[in-house]
């Protein structure tokens, strides 16, 4: 059965110190094999006097002692020293994927909402900040943490990424707070302006304020642009809230929906690779994306639903099935604003007849509430 990582964390959490000699120790054989994670924990409950929650938590800023220090030098990729969700997208478009952490500091978890509020007062507060790596295309990366806006305290749990506006730029949506009753403070919602974020929590709507868990992205509304589903609520018992739906309506970009079939590859084609070539005022431009669920906590729709900026009325698109660029497919002159079903090794798109979904609340009413 999958773990519930984060129930467990709560539950260690709250039950304070565990003795180290409850823990079960297990032999470690070699580094690099990611079979060892219950051993690491237990060598960090034990190395740095960590109840196991904490070290669950800090797993993955140790993976180091996961993939070796050769390998983690070597890549560049280091901290945050306490993170908990991450997702990787590619936020500046250029065909490599780059990873996204966000910090989760045990330490101040029961002062969550004042430390978010100091940094939004522009206050100095010394806890540790997201993370935003570079895939440098070598095989390395490079933090752009500060220069691309993403410096900041987010305490996510629920974290994921697509598109508010269409623009075929990676946005994200971060649910936020902790443990306690009175960690509350907004769910986040950060713009990628062509690689650079800006956070639009507060005029996007999406600043609820409730605990933010499962985070998904899909067009619910079949209009051409993501919606998102968040499931609210905290992990203490009634700390309840009523789950929320944000229809999105503010895009005037182009698009185009692609639900891609695998024939040699697993059927959902995850991990298939979308390059769109497009012309932006007279100018070349692709994007590259991918059929996957997203980031961490909530999963995306496997459709593509791409925003494509300016593209006009035509796109080509180029398919390498299951990732592979020895499969390469090429589709020739899609119309945006379509949903295409896209079948391997089958030449030709056919067009879904999708129509739009007119969703109304509670009241009746086509449209829904702030
Ligand atoms: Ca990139
Ligand atoms: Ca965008
Ligand atoms: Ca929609
Ligand atoms: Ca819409």
């Amino acid at each position: 059965m999958k773990r519930d990582i984060a129930r467990e964390l709560f539950r260690s959490y709250r039950s304070g110190l565990r003795k180290k000699k409850d823990i079960v120790q297990e032999e470690r054989t070699e580094l690099g094999d990611p079979q060892n994670i219950g051993a690491i924990l237990n060598e960090l409950v034990s190395a740095r006097d960590w109840r196991q929650g904490i070290a669950e938590g800090n797993l993955f800023s140790d993976w180091r002692e996961i993939v070796g220090a050769d390998i983690a030098a070597k890549a560049g990729l280091t901290g945050p020293e306490v993170s908990f969700p991450a997702i990787i997208m590619n936020y500046d478009q250029d065909g490599w994927d780059d990873i996204l952490v966000a910090t989760f500091p045990i330490p101040t978890l029961s002062r969550v909402a004042e430390e978010v509020g100091a940094e939004m007062l522009g206050m100095q507060t010394g806890v540790e900040k997201c993370k935003l790596f570079r895939n440098l295309g070598n095989e390395r990366f490079q933090e752009v943490s500060k220069q691309t806006g993403v410096d900041k305290m987010i305490y996510a749990m629920g974290f994921n990424f697509g598109d508010f506006n269409n623009d075929g730029y990676f946005d994200f949506y971060a649910g936020t707070g902790a443990f306690e009753f009175n960690s509350l403070v907004p769910n986040r919602a950060f713009l990628n302006k062509a690689g650079h974020f800006v956070e639009v929590t507060s005029q996007s709507g999406l600043g609820h304020l409730q605990k933010g868990h499962g985070i998904a992205f899909g067009d619910l509304d079949n209009d051409g642009d993501q919606d998102i589903y968040t499931t609210l609520g905290g992990a203490v018992e009634g700390d309840n809230a009523r789950n929320a739906l944000f229809l999105n309506s503010n895009s005037t970009n182009d698009w185009i929906t692609l639900k891609l079939t695998g024939k040699t590859i697993p059927r959902d084609a995850q991990n298939s690779r979308v390059i769109i070539h497009t012309v932006q005022k007279d100018q070349a431009k692709d994007f590259h994306f991918s059929v996957g669920s997203g980031g961490t906590f909530g999963a995306n729709s496997l459709q593509v639903e791409a925003g494509l900026g300016q593209a006009g009325k035509t796109v080509d698109i180029e398919i390498w099935w299951g990732g592979d660029p020895a499969k390469k497919q090429v589709f020739k002159n899609l119309d945006t604003r379509h949903f295409y079903s896209l079948v391997e090794q089958e030449a030709k798109a056919q067009v879904l007849l999708t129509s739009t979904l007119a969703l109304k609340s509670e009241n009746g009413k086509a449209s829904c509430c702030h």
